[in-house]
């Protein structure tokens, strides 16, 4: 993808991405975010704030965007972990500076949520963000990483006493382990004490309903519409804003 350098472009490694129109910003942060620059998605990610873009627009149409690229050439074998290891951490630079506009609320919390990534399985970035984008809808979120065993999950619950829990998985092979979770909270007389929604790449709406989830979510907006119309429905209270 980066094989060819953009003709807008000079090609010299002192790239002046103030200079850029936003289109070729953008482009210039896709390829940025491939070439794992943290340092570059940081300023691209603060020059279109400074130009008044909305930061999930910034979200959405640089940084995920960039990493919906690198992900298809990780898939075809053009790219490598270690690769794709700095375009996660780039990614992670641009996501600490729109952290707190997307997670900017006054509001009292509408709900908890202890969120994370199934055993087996270190994929973050979408659970990270899904984390940001409740926390900036209201919610009290407890984040509680990667890799969690059935007794961590259980741990965070009972210490947190949630309203909701998130599993997130990103490989065929870990999202199995969100039926085991689920399982374990049924032997357990614990299932209806919590709002179950799980999300990632790999599942879809049927999975979800497969292993006894009350709700699969596609991205993170999905997850903030569901999480606060479960919330609703359970408290039977209006749906809030
Ligand atoms: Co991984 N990896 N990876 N990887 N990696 C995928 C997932 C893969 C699809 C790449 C590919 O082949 N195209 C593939 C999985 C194939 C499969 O299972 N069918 C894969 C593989 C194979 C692997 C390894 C096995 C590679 C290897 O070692 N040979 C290995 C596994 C390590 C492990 O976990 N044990 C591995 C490692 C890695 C890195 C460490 C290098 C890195 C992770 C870094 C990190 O997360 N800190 C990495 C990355 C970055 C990816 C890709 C490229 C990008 C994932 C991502 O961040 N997407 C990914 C390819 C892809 O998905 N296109 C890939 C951006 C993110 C915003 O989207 O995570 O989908 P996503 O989250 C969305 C929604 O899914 C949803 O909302 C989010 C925001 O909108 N959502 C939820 C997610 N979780 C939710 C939870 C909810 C609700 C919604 O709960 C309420």
């Amino acid at each position: 993808m980066n094989d060819a350098p953009d003709s807008n472009v000079p090609e010299d490694d002192e790239i002046d991405l103030r200079a850029l129109s936003n289109e070729e910003l953008v482009e210039q942060m896709h390829d940025d975010l491939y070439d794992g620059l943290r340092e570059e998605i940081v300023e691209g990610t603060h020059i279109l704030l400074e130009r008044d873009w909305a930061p999930d627009k910034v979200l959405n149409d640089a940084l995920v965007e960039g990493m919906r690229i690198v992900g298809i050439d990780f898939r075809d074998g053009i790219l490598f972990v270690p690769e794709v290891l700095m375009s996660a951490n780039a990614m992670k630079g641009g996501m600490e500076v729109l952290r707190p506009l997307l997670a900017e609320t006054g509001a009292v919390a509408i709900g908890k949520m202890v969120a994370g990534t199934v055993k087996g399985d270190i994929h973050d970035i979408g659970k990270n963000l899904v984390c940001m984008m409740m926390e900036g809808a209201g919610f009290e979120v407890i984040n509680i990483g990667i890799n969690n065993s059935v007794e961590e999950y259980l741990a965070a619950l009972e210490e947190h006493q949630p309203d909701i829990l998130g599993m997130s998985a990103l490989l065929t092979t870990t999202m199995t382990y969100m039926k085991v979770v689920i399982d374990t909270l049924i032997e357990k007389g614990l299932r209806n004490d919590y709002i179950v929604m799980v999300g990632g790449a790999p599942l879809n709406e049927e999975f979800g309903e497969a292993i006894g989830a009350d709700a699969y979510c596609r991205d993170a907006a999905v997850a903030v519409e569901t999480a606060k119309r479960l919330i609703a429905e359970r408290r039977g209270t209006p749906l809030p804003a």
